[in-house]
């Protein structure tokens, strides 16, 4: 079987980019060409690409060399599979044209970031991989991505750090800036990038701190789109679908969304091609977003992983699971403002729609990863909102104890697996001084430092509301304590 190339021809049944590739100028670098850039926002680029203009993408792997090996010799093309209630499609998406793996190649990256023709930089780096400081929100000066690029800020390791020397070669060489462009599930997504950038920027020059306050833009935006790990599924279905090997195909479902604060210095695609909503302000679509869909995600992933759920579509199967998922949608619907042109109990059916396609398998185990970098956007924010509010704080409770069963890396077969988070380790050593003491348990975690607000931490109904769950968790099992909670709910 061949593999998908420049040269394939498609089934007629399969969409294919509908323009020259080869004719477009790139005018975009992103960062982090992982499955879920694929699955959005240059899915998005190649409707607006069928529309004009030199958009294509050069992809960015600020670590791994997996996803250029596999589409560099298909130049840039993949297929996107599309699977839906009715039936699964494929679609092969044209706009990345290269992919460049900076460990490799560092100077062809900044060359890149210095083209005149790039425009915009986008991220998808995931939450760990800015440096935020947990404890200010700006820079943490120690964070992996951050130290060795303020050690040697000319060789750039890290995404901030290239942003920043990219930005430094600029307008050194009289360069227009480009738009820096967040697509992480963080909230104010731009804002956050804005101050990392500016903060490293000043460090390493005043000067250019200035200037890239002045000159650079940081638009905010609301990325959704589910996009499990691609598997030999993903591989085989592609291949059916366009009789081509493809080693880079992609899987999602039929939604997608993206909503973006139109702010860009030089210029950007028609993403509206796509359905991309252009907004003055995002921070309501993104509220709701990271707290109704990503807060009930972690929710289920942590209580259904633990119950022996592996998808999100068996967890949706659970009837009194399920419920508390509605629950969890509920209790963040009511921390919001009304998000213009949202209708809040739609767009939940539509989310308890999505988790139960039962075309997409969407391992609870993914979702899990790196508890502390989503909690705080998920739970913990609209939990402190609950908490002024004087509402019912019993959701984020039974979401918090079941992120601190997790924690404890150990099923209930005594198999053990990994948090795949970047403070484990820290993680593992607080619950070995706490041992078997539940109470030690929550007081450890609930003191993590940077993680909850002094204020949810010191308040005596919550610590007692997720140490009573966690109790249940630990001394009758996981189903048991869904069933009671729901019971309750
Ligand atoms: C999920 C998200 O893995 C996770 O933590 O909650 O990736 C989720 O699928 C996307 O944000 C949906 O847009």
């Amino acid at each position: 079987m061949s593999r998908l190339s420049a040269a394939s021809v498609l089934p007629s049944t399969v969409r294919s980019p509908a323009y020259d590739r080869a004719a477009r100028g790139c005018g975009i670098v992103h960062l982090g060409t992982g499955a879920f850039h694929k699955a959005h926002q240059a899915v998005y680029t190649d409707d607006a690409l069928a529309e004009g203009g030199d958009w294509t993408i050069t992809g960015v792997s600020l670590r791994s060399g997996d996803v250029a090996d596999a589409l560099n010799p298909q130049d840039g093309l993949y297929t996107l599979v599309v699977r839906g209630q009715e039936g699964t499609t494929a679609r092969v998406i044209g706009s990345i044209v290269r992919v460049l793996v900076a460990p490799r190649e560092p100077d062809t990256v900044m060359d890149a970031l210095t083209a005149p023709q790039t425009k915009i930089v986008s991220l998808t780096i995931t939450e760990k991989g800015y440096g935020v400081d947990p404890k200010t929100g700006g820079l943490d000066r120690t964070h992996a991505s951050i130290a060795p690029d303020l050690a040697d800020p000319r060789r750039p390791t890290g995404a901030v750090g290239y942003l920043v020397e990219a930005l430094r070669l600029r307008r050194e060489r009289g360069i227009a800036p480009f738009t820096a462009l967040c697509c992480d599930n963080l909230p104010h997504n731009g804002k956050v990038l804005k101050r990392l950038v500016s903060e490293f920027a000043a460090i390493v020059d005043p000067d250019l701190g200035v200037w890239i306050d002045a000159n650079v833009t940081f638009p905010s935006t609301m990325v959704d789109r589910i996009t499990p790990a691609s598997t030999e599924t993903t591989f085989s279905d592609a291949l059916r679908l366009t009789g081509f090997e493809d080693r880079a195909a992609v899987e999602t479902e039929p939604f997608t969304q993206w909503v973006i604060e139109d702010d860009f210095v030089a210029g950007r695609p028609r993403w509206e091609a796509g359905g991309a909503i252009f907004a003055k302000d995002v921070a309501p679509y993104e509220k709701m977003k990271l707290r109704m869909l990503n807060g009930a995600h972690s929710m289920l992933a942590y209580s259904g992983y633990i119950a022996g759920h592996a998808f999100v579509r068996d967890v949706m199967k659970d009837a009194a699971l399920a419920m508390l998922v509605t629950r969890q949608m509920d209790a963040a619907a009511r921390t919001l403002d009304p998000v213009p042109g949202v209708d809040l109990a739609a767009y939940k059916s539509d989310l308890l729609a999505r988790f139960a396609n039962p075309a997409i398998a969407h391992q609870t185990y993914q979702i899990a990863m790196d508890g502390t970098q989503k909690l705080p956007q998920r739970l913990i924010e609209p939990a402190m909102a609950t908490l002024r509010a004087g509402g019912s704080m019993d959701a984020y409770a039974f979401a918090v104890a079941a992120w601190m069963r997790y924690c404890l890396g150990m099923d209930e077969q005594g198999r053990t697996y990994a948090l795949r988070d970047p403070r484990e380790a820290e993680i593992a050593t607080l619950l070995g001084e706490a041992g078997n003491d539940t109470a030690s348990i929550v007081d450890r975690l609930l003191d993590l430092p940077g993680l909850f607000p002094a204020d949810l931490a010191a308040a005596p109904e919550w610590r007692k509301a997720v140490q009573t769950r966690l109790e249940t968790m630990l001394a009758e099992g996981m189903r048991k304590a869904i069933e009671r909670e729901a019971r309750a709910a």
